[in-house]
């Protein structure tokens, strides 16, 4: 089976043959059969009873040994995925917000804040006083109502409250959905979904959408603090691929998601001593930093910092046998990657004490002392280089240059160069008149199941044509950056008449001296509420919600349980949403049956699943048409 469809994971994976190494897709296909109980989501394992199969013909087994039929088992087992997902994307959230408390209350002097207009504009949405405040006793309220969003409270998570429509809140209330704290629902669902719990399929699947809006929520305050810490993002360019990779410098991956401590690390690159250090040890072209999956959207949104590989591709940078240390936090590392340093000189190294991976070096990050510690990250980094077996150096030279860093403020500066009074005007115009069909949010990872990037090649291709506006977040921006669509470039090439001249108008306007690029890159996968803003942001405008909208989303190629939370909160903000994988839901007729159609009559959105790329371009662009008619808009 084809592998992927990018020509710098293939030389990799020449390269793992020539070692004798295995990679994820060999793992893959030695997986093979795959079991088709899981498949079908009709496995349950929840009590020492089981586990229990639930056979999908009809002469063997209908029920496990406690009486769980197909539908039940199907709905416990999605919303303990949608669980895991909001416990990733809030143990990440909360993380951020501990450090804004501590910077607040000066007790690192590694972290500043950045960005005081949006740490006020947070401040004032989310209720916590702002006049006649100092910096450090906003942002400690800020940290404290952060904080309290985790808990059980008493009222609705602001941080959902205050970023959606109104109409989402009332459709929400009417179906009791509305969480009260992140960590409480996750609780929560953990507990409905044990043995012996919560036995309707369909109050399950409400309570997996509660628990997705509180993975909202969370994805949210990431974001808002990040930028709050770190700057929000605004276009900067830089590049994607292998050959971003040096063979004349320290070669650093920074790889996870958060970007608490790839924020240090590109710090203290920036260190004379350790640049000479590097230079000393024979690197003449120093330190060169790289990132990898969200933490390499994170620094390359707001350093430029090239993106050498997405999620499933992630050994392939090894590989190289350039790379001299990889430094992780959490999220979609594979363990994989210490066997594969078993046999190359490169340093694993992990920093966080939920994350740690045998045989790897372990440098534990410390907020309090952060630059030191990402000092001595980088020197074991530099120590490693030593090692380097020059004869092993096989960088493939292929690289796609990109323009990074669409916040929705970005979107809202640049369009503000057309009308200043009234930023979203011409965007709205553009979509009344057709040059703009719709909006396509393209988000999530890389799967060995379809060949690496496939399908979101094939589809930007024909949505671009059809003049659908293409934003992307996560490892689908990695995807999209590495085949050169996410430069302005790409733009003549592949955007129909009418997306090419609104694009050309804004990137001109807005001083770019060019289009702006054919995909706007929005961030990580927590910066997918980005877009949501931006969704908001027109919906209010238009006295309307978002559910109307032309606006789709998919994830072509998703892994993660974060990746169903995600989807699971855009089908309930009211988006068609595509994935390319089907999920382990389809042993049930029941929770298929609501995710893919009658959920639309309670939300406006639903879940597209498709693997056949141009069926699924066919769908969204269905859907599109739908609204574009029920809004009389051109068609
Ligand atoms: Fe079997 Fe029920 Fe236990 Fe699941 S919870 S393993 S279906 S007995
Ligand atoms: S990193 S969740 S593989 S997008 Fe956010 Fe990529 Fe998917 Fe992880």
């Amino acid at each position: 089976m084809e592998r992927s469809m990018d020509r710098g994971t293939n030389l990799a994976i020449e390269n793992a043959k020539a070692l004798g190494l295995s990679t994820v897709w060999d793992r893959y296909e030695a997986q093979l059969p795959q079991c088709g109980f899981g498949e079908t989501g009709l496995c349950c394992r929840n009590c020492m009873q089981g586990p229990c199969r639930i056979s999908p013909f009809e002469d063997g087994p209908q029920r496990g040994v406690c009486g769980a039929d197909a539908d039940v088992m199907v709905a416990r087992g999605l919303m303990r995925a949608v669980a895991a997902g909001t416990a990733s994307h809030g143990g990440h959230a909360k993380h951020m917000a501990h450090t804004l408390l501590m910077v607040a209350k000066g007790q690192t002097g590694d972290y500043r804040i950045t960005d005081t207009e949006k740490l006020k504009a947070v401040a004032e949405r989310i209720g916590v006083e702002v006049n006649g405040a100092s910096i450090e006793d906003i942002a400690r309220g800020v940290a404290l109502k952060a904080l309290e969003e985790f808990s059980e409270k008493d009222s609705p998570l602001i941080w959902a409250g205050t970023t959606i429509t109104q109409g989402r809140i009332e459709r929400f209330s009417k179906l009791g959905v509305i969480p009260t704290g992140i960590d409480s629902v996750v609780s929560e669902s953990m507990h409905r979904s044990t043995y012996g719990v919560d036995a309707d399929p369909v109050n399950l699947l409400l309570g997996t959408i509660k628990c997705a809006l509180a993975d909202y929520a969370s994805c949210h305050l990431a974001t808002d603090l990040a930028d709050i810490l770190f700057g929000t993002p605004s276009p900067v360019k830089t590049a994607a691929n292998l050959g971003v990779l040096k063979t004349e410098a320290v070669n650093i991956a920074l790889h996870g998601h958060n970007p608490l401590l790839s924020e240090m690390i590109v710090q203290a690159a920036g260190s004379d001593d350790l640049k000479i250090m590097a230079r000393e040890a024979g690197a003449s072209e120093g330190i060169n930093l790289v990132g990898v999956c969200c933490t390499g959207n994170e620094v390359m949104m707001r350093h430029g910092i090239p993106m050498a590989t997405s999620s499933v591709s992630q050994e392939s940078i090894l590989l190289t046998g350039a790379l001299d240390a990889i430094v992780v936090d959490y999220q979609c590392i594979m363990p994989a990657l210490s066997s594969i340093a078993e046999c190359l000189h490169t340093e694993i190294i992990t920093t966080m004490p939920i994350a740690k991976i045998s045989g790897a070096m372990h440098i534990e990050f410390d907020e309090a002392h952060a630059l030191e510690k990402a000092r001595e990250i980088i020197k074991a980094g530099i120590e490693a280089f030593k090692k380097r077996d020059p004869s092993r150096v096989k960088i493939p030279d292929i690289s796609s240059p990109a323009v990074v860093g669409f916040s929705a403020e970005a979107i809202i500066n640049a369009l503000s160069t057309i009308n200043s009074e009234d930023p979203l005007k011409p965007l709205i115009d553009n979509i009344v008149e057709g040059n703009i069909y719709g909006v396509c949010l393209f988000a999530g990872c890389n799967t060995v199941k379809i060949p690496q990037d496939r399908n979101y090649i094939a589809m930007i291709k024909e949505l671009a044509k059809r003049n659908v506006l293409i934003l992307a977040t996560g490892c689908a921006s990695g995807a999209f950056a590495r085949h050169g669509f996410m430069s302005p470039e790409a733009v003549d090439g592949y955007a129909g008449e009418g997306l090419k001249t609104i694009l050309k108008a804004i990137g001109e306007s807005a001083g770019l001296g060019g289009p702006l690029p054919l995909v706007l890159h929005m961030g990580s996968c927590v910066d997918n509420t980005r877009a949501a803003d931006v969704a908001v942001a027109i919906a209010n405008k238009l006295g309307t919600d978002i559910d109307r909208l032309p606006v789709v989303a998919s994830a072509p190629e998703p892994v993660t349980e974060k990746a169903l939370a995600i989807g699971t909160w855009a089908v309930a903000a009211g988006l068609p949403t595509h994935v390319g994988v089907v999920p382990p839901v389809t042993g049930s007729r029941t929770v298929t049956e609501v995710l893919t159609s009658s959920v639309k009559e309670l939300l406006g959105g639903w879940f597209i699943v498709e693997p056949d790329p141009m069926k699924a371009v066919e769908a969204l662009y269905q859907a599109l048409t739908e609204r574009r008619k029920a809004l009389g808009l051109k068609l």
